[in-house]
């Protein structure tokens, strides 16, 4: 054999021997179970996606990060695993950062991973392509932000990054690949042993038998008690021991946005539709994973009444407790441990709520949901807001399992008071932070992450932030049909801008067709002006799986400022001339 020949098997002989940073991400996210990756290609993560893909992760290339970093948080969120999401250096990161620091705020899991610059070119700031300090920018928007330097490295760069995730309250992390990385090579038994599968990486941590006693000690003493669920109590998937305690108290119970259907909202117990009565009139307020922050009026004000009431809190974060009134009864512990311990310590001989309360908030109930149905069954067309959701809410109640995603301001608003939900995580929405974009990234995982149909009902305004994502619903083929409550416009279609020919700031073009811009990528295009049209149109949707947008005509005065939360706009002092 030529010299040359044999040197090249020898140099074939050992890279057999050898492994790279690629093929250790790659192994160690496998190994911690990874199977679907949120991202957007480019340098220097493309060819690693390709191997990601190569090696069976899934990975779903978007059209922007932003819509992958939701996607991502939602997914985290639907599984109770870390959402990756791949991205970038500094502008793709830049993108996908809005996303994490939504993961950490509403307490999803998930996982950034960027690929960045090299340190020595940033720290000294020479200018590298997309040069950026990554992990300092990061910090501050996560619950952990790490930087693996070395190959040996990535096992234990991405156990952290997971068990950071997961762990207590979960939360977003960073995790900074640095473009050499991925080349660096090591020997592959090394490389093998080097990686780590996280054991117990969300570790059941049990509340104080004292803090269970004084809670219902203080539930006891309730002469009209509350429960609110949280979106932390529909994250925990112990959905069976909640709705157990929840009937044993026999107490009315209020759903936050996304909790509804942890517990169906027709349950007899559910106090939706009596929100107002309950929150001022109730004497003992047991919060399960839910904060009281700006959605709950801090805990206190007007929404609250006068009478005094005593609050317990369920949650896994010690420091929520008395964040904004006084907890008197803090229970600590992940949901399903807390109310285990609960329910066990209640026995079988609790006595349920005061009868004469539970009838009270019941016949709110109904007299509110009385009055609503009439509006719900109008055929108006163009059609108002009651008119479309009272037909989506009979589709919804017919086809309980299918997901639904909602974001916008009235179109948000009035849906989730309308809308009701049967099943536990059925209904992602705009979150702690009333967010719009996270439209057709959540339709996007939640299609892939639960295989189930998807329902997205979407302000115009909140669909234009993510809506070039119908593409990516089309070129993967997604069971989501998309409706757009069309009102020209954000708010309401109908300002006027009196100074000079530009538009107004809250309208859009008039009379927009969005149903067009699926059609580009070969999906199905509706315009429904009536309820009878969009009812056909939803329904066909949803039975053939087909990539769906439905272009709802709203009357453009059928809307309010801001929707429901018109009261936060601050006032200027300053007349008008
Ligand atoms: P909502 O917006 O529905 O009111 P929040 O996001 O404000 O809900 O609150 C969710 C709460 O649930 C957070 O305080 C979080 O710490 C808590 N939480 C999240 N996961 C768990 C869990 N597994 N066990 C207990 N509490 C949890
Ligand atoms: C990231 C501010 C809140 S609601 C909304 C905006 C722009 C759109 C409302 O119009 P839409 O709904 O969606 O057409 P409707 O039915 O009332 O007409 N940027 C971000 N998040 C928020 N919340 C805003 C801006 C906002
Ligand atoms: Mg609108």
């Amino acid at each position: 054999m030529a010299e040359a020949a044999v040197a090249k098997k020898a140099e074939v002989a050992d890279t057999q021997d050898l492994t790279d940073g690629f093929h250790l991400i790659i192994d160690a996210l496998k190994l911690n179970g990874v199977k679907t990756i949120y991202g957007v290609p480019g340098i220097p993560i493309t060819d690693f996606g390709r191997m990601a893909q190569a090696e069976g992760i899934r990975v779903i290339s978007f059209r922007h990060e932003q819509n992958a970093g939701y996607a991502a948080s939602i997914a985290g969120y639907l599984t109770k695993q870390p959402g990756i999401c791949l991205t970038v250096s500094a502008p793709g990161f830049l993108n996908g950062l809005t996303a994490l620091a939504h993961a950490t705020t509403n307490c999803f899991p998930m996982i950034l991973i960027s690929g960045s610059s090299e340190r020595e070119v940033v720290d000294l700031q020479q200018g590298d392509y997309e040069e950026m300090d990554q992990l300092a920018v990061a910090k501050t928007m996560c619950k952990a932000a790490y930087r693996v330097l070395h190959a040996q490295d990535i096992g234990i760069g991405v156990a952290r990054a997971i068990r950071a995730a997961v762990s207590g309250r979960p939360g977003g992390v960073y995790l900074d690949l640095p473009a050499k990385l991925f080349g660096q090579v090591m020997n592959a038994d090394a490389g093998a042993k080097s990686l780590v599968k996280v054991i117990d990486a969300a570790p059941a941590q049990i509340p104080a038998a004292d803090a269970v006693k004084r809670a219902l000690d203080v539930l006891k003493s309730a002469k009209k008690p509350l429960i609110i669920l949280g979106k932390g109590a529909a994250y925990a998937q112990c959905d069976d021991a909640i709705k157990a305690l929840v009937e044993k108290s026999g107490a009315p119970f209020l759903p936050m946005s996304m909790a509804k259907g942890l517990i169906p909202d027709t349950h007899p117990q559910c106090a939706g539709a009596a929100r107002s009565l309950v929150l001022k009139d109730s004497d003992v307020v047991m919060m399960v994973g839910a904060r009281l922050n700006w959605l709950l009026s801090h805990g206190k004000g007007k929404t609250w009444g006068d009478a005094p009431k005593k609050f317990i809190q369920l949650d896994i974060e010690p420091k929520e407790m008395d964040s904004n009134v006084e907890i008197v009864a803090p229970v600590v512990g992940d949901m399903g441990s807390c109310v285990d311990a609960l329910l066990k310590a209640m026995g079988d001989k609790w006595t349920p709520a005061p009868s004469d309360w539970v009838k009270t908030v019941a016949a709110k109930r109904d007299d509110n949901v009385a009055k609503m149905a009439p509006k719900l069954m109008n055929n108006n067309s163009p059609m108002d807001y009651h008119g479309a959701l009272g037909v989506l809410r009979q589709i919804v109640k017919e086809r309980p399992d299918a997901m639904f995603v909602n974001e916008g301001a009235n179109t948000l608003d009035l849906a989730r008071g309308i809308i009701d939900i049967y099943k536990p995580r059925k209904r992602i929405d705009v979150g702690t932070w009333g967010i719009m974009g996270i439209g057709m990234g959540y339709s996007i995982a939640a299609a892939i992450e639960t295989g189930k149909p998807v329902l997205a009902v979407e302000g115009d305004s909140a669909f234009g932030f993510s809506g070039m994502e119908v593409e990516t619903i089309c070129r993967y083929n997604l069971p989501v049909c998309i409706v757009i409550f069309n009102n020209d416009g954000i708010y309401r279609g109908t300002d006027v801008n009196t100074a000079g020919s530009d538009p107004a700031t809250t309208v859009f073009v008039k009379g927009a067709r969005y149903d067009k811009m699926i059609e580009a990528f070969g999906g199905v295009g509706v315009n429904a002006t009536s309820p009878d049209e969009l009812r056909r149109a939803v329904n066909e949707a949803m039975d053939s799986g087909k990539p769906t947008l439905i272009n709802a005509v709203i009357d453009p005065a059928a809307g309010s400022e801001s929707g429901r939360i018109g009261n936060l706009n601050p006032q200027s002092v300053v007349k008008k001339k």
